[in-house]
Order: structure tokens, then C-alpha cells, then sequence
């Protein structure tokens, strides 16, 4: 029995650390779950470490979802410890520092993976350990990894953002596989079906490129009636501040610098503009409104950093007014 469409549906395309931001303590998360919700999320990020199969968006989004995400640290979930990641210190070089309780989600993934089931039937049985009612779906079960031209070689993503802390000049970003890789079940459907598709604010190529270059994705997003509207990653008027900030940000700016795209809001709206209707800027970068309306984008102006008191008030008027927008015929 399908279940009655009284609610909208959104889609959201999801990163890690910038998707669940947005997500957690808003009106997508929280209850009464007004909102149908699906969210596709990156894998290009997920690799093996000491034997675990590690999906860091995923687990992001997943956390998010359960409201214990932990946004200071920028990954994992609140409360945690590090007591395994020191004790495999003694051993070997523990340079990606995942906490005691997040180890217990690699473990049941890699165990379930292991059992032959595929990421997206894992990451179901994961979501409902969690009582999580969104569909969480990985956008390919098939391996996809978002690998990192340097002046140095070529880095896995995790290599050069982790343990070379992006110090390698960025020459090139590739998504290994993806020319091969098919949307995992459901995925295309959530694309085309839904109310509003939401492009989360995300690295641009990091994060959202592997979604947005699987093969019949950006035809799906193109030809669904209902509209599309990205939220600005970049707010250029609030320079980072925190470790985990600078970290992000010097990533974002050299892989956009590799692709030719400007770190601005503008630059981004540029890049998506053939497939979205609407761009969300954050409010600080107001100025940019004229530059990114001339590209035929409607623009909304809000709060994006908004904490997270105000996150749910923030987001609830990001929904309405992206689901108000008229589809560009282009
Ligand atoms: N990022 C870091 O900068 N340092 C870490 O030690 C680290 C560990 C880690 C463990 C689990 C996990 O899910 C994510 C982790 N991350 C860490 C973040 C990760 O690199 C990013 O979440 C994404 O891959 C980029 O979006």
C-alpha cells in the first residue's frame, strides 16, 4: 500500500561534512518527518583501512540523521573516544582517528559486506539499527574512488586530505570507476520522483562531482518536471576559522582551482547552473545575488551557517521556497 502523498518528497545529493550540517536538527532530520526524504549520498571517499571498509559520507549523513553528528570535530558522532585509534597506534601508523563507537558501525558494514550483501543493502541494515526512516541509498554499490593528481603522484581522496593534510599541490581530480559504475536501486527513481531535488552544500567536485558524473544522473536531473536548487558550499564573506574549517576549505579551494571553477558562490552557481533552478547563498554574500540571477538562477538568501537552534527555521524556508520555483526550461 503506498503511502499516502501528503507529504512532499525531497532528494537530497549529499557530501559528508556539509550535507550533515544542513541535515541535522532541521525539519528533515527531526520529527514528525513532514518531509518524504531520500538522500543519495557520495562514496568516492570510501576506502580500506586496517581491514575495515570505511564510507565516511555515508556514516556523516547517517549520524546526522540520528542527531549525533559531530560537527565540531567535522566527522564521527558525539559523544566519542579514541582509545582503539591509540592502542593501533603502538602498532602501526594510525593516521585516520576514528572513535570507539564509530568503529562499531566499520565493523558491522565490513562484516555485512563481507557476508556478500551490496553498500546499499549494508547501509539499510545500518540506517535501521539507527531507526533511521529517511532512504539512505549510496549512489553506486559499485566502487567508485575519487583519486587526487598531486605533484607528488596520484593520492587516494583519503591519503590526500588525511594523512598528507592536503599539503600536495592538486593537479587533478578523477573518479576512478565511474564510467563503469551504475546508480545503486532507487537511486535514479529518488532523482526523477521527488518534489525537489537538493544539491547539499558540499564540495562541488569532492563530494558532489561522483554523484553528478554517474552515468545517467545529470539526464535524470535534467529532465524531471519539478525543480532543483543547490546550496552554496562557499560562504565568502566568513573566512574559516577552526582546524577542521581550514581543512575544508583549503581542499574546496584547490580542487576548484584544478577545474578551473572560481571559490565563490557565483563560481559554483556557474558550475551547476545547467542543471538548477534556484541557488541558496548565505546571507553574508547577499552582493553575489545580481551575478548568479544574470545566469537565469533565482536566488534565496538565508542564514546557511545558521546554529543549530536556528538550523530547523533555516532550512524549513530553504524547502519552501526551492519547492515554489518553476522549473528553467533550457
Ligand atoms: N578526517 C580527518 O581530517 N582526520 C581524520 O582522522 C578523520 C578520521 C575519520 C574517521 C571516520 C570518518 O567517517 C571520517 C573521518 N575523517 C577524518 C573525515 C573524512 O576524511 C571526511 O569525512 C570525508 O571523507 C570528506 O568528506
Amino acid at each position: 500500500m503506498s503511502r499516502a502523498r501528503t507529504r512532499r518528497s525531497v532528494t537530497v545529493l549529499c557530501g559528508g561534512f556539509g550535507a550533515a550540517r544542513f541535515l541535522q536538527h532541521g525539519p528533515l532530520a527531526a520529527a514528525p518527518h513532514s518531509w518524504d526524504l531520500r538522500l543519495v549520498v557520495n562514496t568516492g571517499d570510501d576506502f580500506a583501512y586496517h581491514g575495515l571498509q570505511i564510507s565516511p559520507d555515508l556514516d556523516s549523513v547517517l549520524y546526522a540523521l540520528a542527531g549525533c553528528f559531530d560537527e565540531q570535530r567535522g566527522w564521527g558522532l558525539v559523544p566519542d573516544t579514541f582509545h582503539a585509534t591509540t592502542a593501533l597506534g603502538r602498532y602501526t601508523d594510525a593516521w585516520f582517528k576514528v572513535g570507539d563507537r564509530d568503529l562499531a558501525q566499520h565493523l558491522r558494514r565490513s562484516q555485512l559486506l563481507a557476508q556478500g550483501m551490496s553498500l546499499a543493502e549494508a547501509t539499510r541494515v545500518l540506517g535501521a539499527a539507527w531507526q533511521i526512516r529517511a532512504d539512505l541509498l549510496p549512489m553506486s554499490n559499485d566502487p567508485v574512488r575519487t583519486v587526487i593528481a598531486t605533484d607528488e603522484g596520484l593520492l587516494a581522496f583519503q591519503d590526500y586530505v588525511v594523512r598528507r593534510r592536503g599539503e600536495p599541490r592538486v593537479e587533478a581530480i578523477a573518479y576512478e570507476g565511474i564510467d563503469s559504475a551504475c546508480c545503486a536501486p532507487g537511486v535514479l527513481t529518488a532523482v526523477t520522483d521527488s518534489d525537489l531535488v537538493l544539491l547539499a552544500p558540499s564540495n562541488p567536485i569532492g563530494s558532489l562531482g561522483p554523484i553528478l558524473a554517474l552515468p545517467g544522473m545529470s539526464a535524470a536531473l535534467r529532465s524531471r518536471p519539478a525543480p532543483v536548487v543547490a546550496v552554496t558550499p562557499v560562504v565568502a564573506a566568513r573566512p574559516p576559522r577552526t582546524p577542521p574549517e581550514r581543512s575544508r576549505y583549503a581542499v574546496r579551494e584547490a580542487f576548484l582551482a584544478a577545474c578551473g571553477i572560481p571559490h565563490s558562490p557565483a563560481g559554483v552557481a556557474a558550475h551547476y547552473r545547467d542543471l538548477i533552478d534556484g541557488f541558496v547563498l548565505d546571507e553574508r554574500d547577499a552582493g553575489a545575488r545580481a551575478q548568479i540571477e544574470d545566469l537565469g538562477v533565482a536566488t534565496l538568501s538565508v542564514d546557511t551557517l545558521a546554529a543549530p537552534a536556528a538550523r530547523g527555521t533555516m532550512t524549513a524556508r530553504v524547502l519552501d521556497w526551492a519547492c515554489s520555483l518553476a522549473r528553467i526550461t533550457r
